[in-house]
Order: structure tokens, then sequence, then C-alpha cells
């Protein structure tokens, strides 16, 4: 991965102020209107957000090993400065995109997301992050595209679990290009208005609300766009049970357990299992997407 800057961008005239400016503007905004009124867009309820502690205790990142503890222990040791995503494949501007560069041009919005684990648990994640189609729209994204493929950091000596062939390393996950514009898919930067904690993707992860976990990779390094359905790690492991897709859905059961509801991390002693909802409760939003789609099929 080189981290030289190519100057593929066509705002050569951003300077580092204006990325204090849109951070200056984010806290001062959610000073104004309190840290949980603002539902990014989302027509479900705006659920109440875990607490900072359990949304960075509790994670998976298999970088850096399997436990749910494992990234909080061990993520310190990745190095997030300097920090490039290098995006390629069918676009216009193809490069080495300087995290602080696109940092600089984006407008950072909060986000509050359910989000929910093929594991069949759920969190309440308030993100703070920039849509993906605009950070698409800087590369510029040819007519033949159909698909988004990603990539997470390879580097073994900072992330102690790709020592382990427990997946197939790099992570790579994908989306379908209208999946990826659509205005519900961020890539996240911060949690609670502070930067992203290493252990849930440092410096920045995708975030799909209406799928799995899975879906969501994180430390991205690579967005190439295609136009061939690509391969994914979790599909790659186990296409049975993980596929291309992975729309949360009740009515579809992992072939070893029930998906119809979910555990709620961090709802303390009397946390109840709760009813999951078709696409995670964005269906307004999504399910045009879908249409006409076997969901059972396309799982
Ligand atoms: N690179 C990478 N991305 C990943 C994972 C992973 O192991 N490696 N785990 C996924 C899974 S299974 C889940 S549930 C979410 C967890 O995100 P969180 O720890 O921020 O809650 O990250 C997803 N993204
Ligand atoms: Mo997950």
């Amino acid at each position: 991965m080189a981290f030289r800057w190519k100057n593929t961008l066509t705002h050569d005239d951003v300077t580092p102020e204006a990325h204090w400016l849109n951070r200056r503007q984010l806290v001062a905004g959610m000073a104004g209107a309190g840290l949980a009124t603002m539902a990014g867009g989302a027509s479900a309820d705006s659920p109440k957000p875990d607490s900072w502690e359990v949304i960075t205790s509790y994670n998976n990142f298999y970088e850096f090993g399997t436990g749910k503890g494992d990234p909080v222990k061990h993520a310190h040791r990745l190095t997030t400065d300097p920090w490039s995503v290098r995006i390629d494949g069918m676009v216009d501007r193809p490069g080495d995109y300087a995290f602080k560069d696109i940092m600089a041009k984006m407008q950072i919005e909060e986000r509050i997301y359910r989000f929910r684990c093929v594991e069949a648990w759920s969190m309440v994640i308030p993100w703070n992050g920039f849509e993906l189609k605009d950070l698409l729209d800087l590369a510029g994204v040819q007519s033949g595209a159909k698909y988004v493929a990603f990539e997470t950091l390879y580097r073994p000596e900072e992330m102690i679990g790709q020592k382990y062939a427990v997946l197939d390393w790099p992570y790579v996950e994908g989306l379908r290009l209208d999946e990826a514009q659509h205005p519900l898919t961020l890539m996240a930067t911060g949690i609670y208005g502070k930067a992203i904690p290493n252990q849930n993707g440092a410096p920045l992860r995708l975030v799909v609300p209406w799928k799995y976990g899975f879906k969501s990779i994180k430390s991205v390094v690579r967005i190439t766009l295609t136009d061939k359905e690509p391969p994914t790690s979790w599909n790659k492991a186990n296409g049975r049970e993980y596929g291309f897709y992975s729309n949360v859905n009740p009515n579809v059961d992992h072939p070893r357990w029930s998906q119809a509801s979910e555990r709620v991390i961090g709802g303390g002693l009397l946390a109840k299992r709760q009813p999951t909802l078709m696409f995670n409760g964005y269906g307004p939003e999504v399910m045009a997407l879908y249409e006409g789609m076997d969901l059972k099929k396309y799982y």
C-alpha cells in the first residue's frame, strides 16, 4: 500500500482548516440539537444509543482476534496515520485518496443507526460520517460499473489476528452499486462526535444499517468499482451460511439459528430479546432496491 498522494482530486485548493471547520460545525450542531435527536433520515423510531463503553468494548474485528473483547485489547497497535484509500477500477479519477483530504471535502453528519449482527445481537450506534456516494462521486463512477468492492488493511505486524487463517485475509466485502449509492450507506469516521476508535474500524469504515453487521467492513484501504459481483469474506468462508446480500431478514433463518429475534447488547439485566425487523427497520427506505427478488434465494 503506497501512501504517496497522487494529485488526482479536482479541488486542489482545500486547506486543512476546512476539515476543522467541518468538525467544529459538527460539534456545534450536536451541542445545539442534543445528541439523540438526529435520526439520520431513517423512518423508524429514533432509538436511544448504546453507551460509548458498550459500543467500543463488545466488538467483532477478527484482525485482532475472534473474542468480543479482543479488539479493544489489541487494536491500539494499529497505526492509522498516515492513511489513504485507493479508489480504482471503473472510475474517472483513480488514485490513492489521503484520509485527511477526504475529511477536508466531506460533510460530516451524525446518523443514529440500529446495528444488527448476523449472530442475532444488536446495538444502537451514533455514528459520525459521510455518505459513501459522496466519496464515489469524488472518484467519478463510470457508466458500466455495477458493484463496489471493499478491502480492509492487511498488516499482520499490527493486526495480530491476521497471523491466524480464520479468514482469507484481507477482509473483503461488496455491495451492488445502487446499494452503495443509497443515502443510508455511510462511511463512518466517528462515534459520539469523537474519532472512531481503532476497534470499531478506524479511521474509516462502511456502515450499511439494513444489512448484517459483517457487511460493514472496517479500516478500509481500497474501494474498487467493477461490473462483476465481488467476492466477500464470509461468503468465501461459508457460502451456505453467508450470502452476498445479507439483508437483515427475520423470515430467513441462519442454517444454525433463528433470525426472528435479537439479543439487545447493553440493555442490562432486564433486557429481553426483541423481534428483528425486516431490513432492520429500514424497509421503507430500501425495499425498492430488492423489488421482484426472491430474498430467500438472494440471502
Ligand atoms: N475488517 C473487518 N470488518 C468487520 C469485521 C471484521 O472481523 N473485520 N467484523 C464485522 C462484524 S461480524 C460486525 S458485527 C461488525 C462489528 O462492528 P463494531 O465492532 O463496530 O460493532 O464489524 C464488521 N466488520
Ligand atoms: Mo457480525
